[in-house]
């Protein structure tokens, strides 16, 4: 109460004599004394008045009216004295509530003044020790340095950043030495989001605990060597037992760090893992803010009391190519947003050094002009001198110059920023951690390639700059105080100290204290026993009478490995508001929604057997309309393997249009995470969907995962099919640990689904992606051809077979295409062996060596763009013609559109007979006739051009 009484004592100070300026014609904006965190709610207003108006519109004031103020303010002054902050709060909301039901506009802001949120007055004590964490720091700093200039005087092809990391290095380092918890901590680890250009400050911590070897700092993205460098950012594909999250596609990060500490709570509540003391942090560049996937779910952090996720955002107000926002506050901006969004917002402005000039501003002048300055005027005080922030900044009233007259020059250039100050630092990050109800962010201010000098300090090159020239060099070794001779220092040698030092033993001591070294990653798969063939049976032998789509199969597995008594718990539904279009509701009458706090409503179905159910151990994650938190969600379940030791089994099926071509770079970092679980791709195919037209209907995303080496991607046509992958998939990445994941689309037409015919080897050849799905019925027949079909389209290649046969005396055999790319890696596997053992017997590849024996016209057809069968082209043994759904998709029926894209029976037909006709076996007229016959109209447009 003392405390806050003083603090608020001297804000309604300020404020009063804020109003005595009026007098002068002045308005002040009465941000008050700043070292406040309570007196925001005035400050705030106060201080978008002046924002909003400028000084120079100050209205006129009446002596009366001032009289008026300062009655109302001391009255709220005696209320403080004698009722306490609680009460004065109190009364605010009262009359703002009052005044709104009058009309009254009041001007919103949702900042508080331009300072620390933290008074120094309730700063803690500095666990540490303060100067022996500033030599390893130091020493960090250097090493970080010197391995991206040792790179790029090998070669400037080498590439990597040193004002990243010079920015951030005491946010790290004050979090290595004091929060982030590592595996062996008995609270369990954190998870930490590294901003992926600081990755050179982190492996200079890593060599210093002896992690990483001075050969591999040396090889610094030069992975290719005899001896192995280190990746140029964080890659868990890369450096599987290091990095955990690839963060380099900025937004990602933050994005996954959101439903990472979600996650964490599901598995809390759903009683699978015991993650509630675990902290997700999340380092966040201030450029990367812009991206929408950064602040996109901030406010599902919020929604969801997220009190385990903390962001801080590294705010030196730089980006790449200049500031952040040269003409505004990036801090104040991103308060806004978070505070808005309910996040416990923590600024980190200003060093110790501030203090004391803060606690002499008595009247706010020196917050007013904290307020007033823009960022890029903020740099501009970075690379000049003390003498100029003397003039530009203190110069504007004589109070200022006032308050800084004891010190030189080199002392105001020396005055630090918050995210400098590991005390502040410090002070931020226990709030953090005390802080309960609220995802937490701290904004800290710091300098872009702080200690970079005249190399690239606040420059708006800093982001770029990989090289130091000597005297830059010695600058920063005296800087920095690193033990280097004169005559070493060009050569930018490595630093470790000796593993006696008190440097090296604080270092590791703390981290032991911590629970061990971070980042680390476990590459573990835990145990693990695939769920028994039975529970696939029933899908083998068809649908009988019922016709329902690969969609309804998929539900009815997924139901089942739900039920499951050894894995159904792992299972982990998610979609992003689609559910009903799925046919998923049965599901979520069962299962449940997973919410942290139950379900708070009767809902409005609660009468029928099927509802729409809340529950806090739900098993089911709906995500709304949102597919990148979804593949969030998808990445934090399909890690938790490594994350937290739990084969969890992600399902995550969504419209199939939404998927790569909307959230691509997230199937990109699926792969590099190593992320194991499916991805569903639903109402798939450009002809299947009909109705929805251009937006809705997918006929590329199967290209699309063509890059991703670890997607296993399949287009299956029947219900056994896709229970074989499922089967297969479950047992490939969970009981012998592959580090794959799996894409597969399906569908929402209905048919028959065929039983799974008896071929020899059958399930081998829907996993490797072709297999003979229905022989012709006259082998020795003259005329022969086969006919590859994929999804739905398959059963259109089965028709073209009855129609050829019928009509045409022509007899085919038709496949069925499960996955192109599985037959396109295989023979690209196959062509590159061959390519590298010129006189060794020649690998065949799987395509060729099922069509090499069958005749030698072949059609292709899919509902997905030709490129998909083309891409075997070279390999399949005959006169190849391929049918896809290149073009823009059309509101249409399923007929309608076959034919618009030309991919139904009949168009099947007409490249078998022209085939056929090409290889000499038919006459032109015979084909010339068919196209009449078949009832297709020679001269309709190109669908792919109209
Ligand atoms: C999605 C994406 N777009 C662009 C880039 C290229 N890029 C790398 S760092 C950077 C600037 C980073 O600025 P900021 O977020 O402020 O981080 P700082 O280095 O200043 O801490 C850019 C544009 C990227 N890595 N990812
Ligand atoms: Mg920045």
């Amino acid at each position: 109460m003392g405390r806050d009484l003083m603090a608020n004592d001297s804000a309604v100070d300020g404020v009063i004599k804020s109003v005595d300026g009026l007098k002068n014609g002045t308005y002040n904006n009465g941000a008050g004394k700043p070292a406040n965190g309570h007196s925001s709610a005035k400050g705030q207003a106060a201080a978008a008045k002046t924002s909003a108006k400028g000084k120079k519109e100050a209205p006129v004031v009446s002596e009366e009216q001032r009289t008026e103020t300062r009655e109302w303010l001391e009255s709220l002054e005696w209320v403080l004295q004698n009722a306490g902050s609680e009460r004065v709060a109190h009364l605010l909301e009262q009359l703002e509530s009052y005044a709104h039901r009058k009309g009254v506009k009041i001007p919103f802001s949702a900042n508080t003044p331009y300072v620390n949120t933290i008074p120094r007055d309730e700063q803690p004590e500095y666990p540490g020790d303060l100067e022996i964490e500033q030599r390893i720091r130091n020493i960090i700093r250097w090493n970080a340095m010197a391995m991206v200039v040792r790179a790029n005087k090998e070669s400037s092809e080498n590439g990597g950043h040193i004002s990243t990391y010079a920015s951030a290095a005491t946010l790290y380092e004050v979090a290595f030495n004091h929060f982030f918890k590592g595996a062996d901590h008995p609270e369990g680890p954190d998870q930490i989001y590294i901003q992926g250009h600081a990755s050179p400050g982190i492996y200079a911590r890593a060599f210093l605990e002896g992690r990483i070897s001075e050969d591999q700092l040396i090889n610094f993205r030069q992975e290719l060597r005899d001896t192995p460098g280190l990746s140029s950012y964080p890659h868990p594909w890369l450096m599987p037992d290091f990095w955990q999250f690839p963060t380099v596609s900025m937004g990602l990060g933050p994005l996954m760090s959101i439903y990472q500490a979600r996650f964490n709570r599901y598995l809390q509540d759903r009683k699978i893992k015991d993650a509630a003391k675990s902290h997700v942090w999340c380092f966040v560049g201030d450029g990367e803010t812009d991206e929408p996937e950064t602040l996109g779910a901030i406010s599902l952090a919020a929604r969801e009391k997220l009190e385990n996720l903390v962001w801080v955002i590294n705010c030196n107000l730089q980006r790449l190519d200049g500031p952040v926002r040269g003409n505004g506050k990036i801090i104040q901006e991103l308060e806004t947003l978070f505070r808005g969004a309910g996040w416990n917002v923590v600024k980190v402005l200003w060093g110790g050094d501030w203090d004391e000039l803060l606690e002499r501003d008595t009247d706010g002048v020196l917050v007013d002009r904290m307020n007033e300055v823009v960022d890029g005027q903020y740099q501009k005080y970075t690379v000049s001198s003390g003498d100029y922030v003397r003039k530009d900044f203190f110069g504007t009233s004589p109070e200022l110059l006032k308050m800084v007259e004891h010190l030189s020059d080199e002392e105001i250039y020396k005055i630090r920023r918050g995210g400098h100050d590991p005390e502040k630092v410090h002070a931020a990050f226990k709030a953090a951690m005390d802080n309960t109800g609220s995802p937490t962010v701290i904004l800290a201010k710091t300098i872009k390639g702080y200690g970079m000098g005249e190399a690239g300090e606040g420059k708006n090159i800093s982001h770029q700059q990989k090289k130091m020239n000597e005297d830059e060099l010695r600058a920063f070794r005296a800087r920095f105080s690193i033990p280097i001779s004169d005559e070493e220092v060009s050569k930018t040698p490595f630093y470790k100290p000796a593993p006696d030092s008190p440097e090296m033993k604080y270092l590791q001591k703390r981290r032991e204290e911590l629970g061990g070294y971070l980042p680390k990653r476990n590459p573990e798969t835990p145990a693990f026993k695939s769920p028994d063939e039975s529970l696939f049976e029933e899908f083998y032998g068809g649908s009988g009478d019922r016709t329902p789509s690969t969609t309804q199969a998929f539900v009815t597995i997924l139901n089942k490995l739900m039920r499951d008594k050894e894995i159904g718990k792992l299972v982990v539904p998610i979609v992003p508001d689609e559910a009903r279009t799925f046919g998923m509701e049965g599901l979520i009458a069962s299962f449940g929604i997973y919410s942290h706090i139950g379900q708070l409503y009767e809902p409005v179905d609660k009468v029928g057997l099927v509802y729409y159910k809340e529950a806090t151990d739900g098993q089911i994650l709906e995500e709304g309309i949102n597919e990148a938190g979804s593949m969030a969600s998808f990445l934090a379940a399909g890690t938790a393997y490594s994350t937290h030791g739990v084969n969890m089994i992600p399902f995550y099926i969504y419209y199939s249009m939404f998927g790569p071509q909307r959230v691509g770079d997230l199937f990109w970092l699926a792969g590099d995470i190593r992320a194991k679980g499916f991805l569903l791709g639903g109402t798939a195919g450009r002809t299947t969907l009909a109705g929805e037209g251009l937006q809705h209907q997918d006929g590329h995303s199967h290209l699309a995962v063509y890059p991703i080496p670890n997607c296993m991607a399949y287009d299956p046509a029947y219900a056994y099919e896709l229970a074989v992958i499922i089967q297969d998939g479950i047992k490939r990445m969970y009981e012998d640990g592959e580090s794959i994941f799996y894409y597969l689309t399906v569908m929402n037409e209905n048919y028959a689904m065929p039983a799974m015919p008896d071929t020899p080897g059958i399930k081998e050849g829907i996993l490797k992606g072709l297999y003979q799905f229905k022989p012709a019925a006259k082998k020795s027949a003259k005329l022969r051809a086969q006919i590859l079909g994929s999804g739905t389209i398959l059963n259109e290649a089965v028709k073209a077979q009855e129609i050829l046969a019928e009509k045409y005396n022509v007899h085919a055999d038709v496949f069925s295409t499960t996955s192109y790319k599985n037959l396109y890696v295989d023979a690209l596997d196959c062509e590159r062996w061959n390519l590298l053992h010129p006189t060794e017997e020649k690998r065949v590849p799987y395509v060729t060596q099922c069509l090499q024996d069958g005749p030698d016209v072949i059609v292709a057809a899919s509902d997905y763009v030709k490129a998909l069968p083309e891409s075997i082209s070279r390999w399949v043994p005959g006169e190849f013609i391929c049918l896809g759904t290149d073009g823009f998709g059309r509101s249409a029926g399923r007929v309608a559109l076959r034919d618009f894209f030309e991919v139904d029976a009949r168009y099947i037909t007409l490249a078998t007979l022209t085939g056929l006709a090409r290889e000499g076996k038919l006459e032109w007229g015979i084909v010339e006739k068919a196209v009449i016959d078949l009832g297709i109209n020679p001269d309709k447009p190109n669908p792919f051009t109209v």
